[in-house]
């Protein structure tokens, strides 16, 4: 009877953790980021969403998060997980006029 109740108290602490975890979508479109911020939490993934008929490519720099996606086309996308708090600016390698500015709390 103890043991159960251990067990069910791990699957409800197990099941909340999961259910804040979330996915964005951010689009490229017209040579920008259809966001131009966002604040997510820690454990929250991105996903950027090529829909300009050429080339996008996604990159960070920043401390709290260091990634580059490459580059694909439209139709593809590619998704990244934010681990660790912080602010984080998001590039583009192509155009350097496309930025975005996440926030990870
Ligand atoms: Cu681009």
């Amino acid at each position: 009877m103890k043991n159960t109740l251990i067990l069910s108290t791990f699957f409800a602490l197990t099941l909340s953790g999961m259910v804040f975890a979330q996915e964005y979508e951010v689009g490229q479109k017209n040579k920008e980021f259809t966001k131009k911020s966002l604040t997510i939490k820690v454990g929250d993934t991105l996903k950027f969403i090529n829909e300009d008929p050429f080339f996008h490519n996604v990159y960070s720099l920043s401390d709290a998060s260091t990634f580059d996606l490459g580059s694909y086309p439209q139709g593809q996308s590619k998704s990244v997980t934010f681990d660790t708090a912080g602010e984080i600016d998001v590039d583009c390698a192509i155009h350097p006029n496309m930025h975005m500015h996440i926030v990870v709390e």
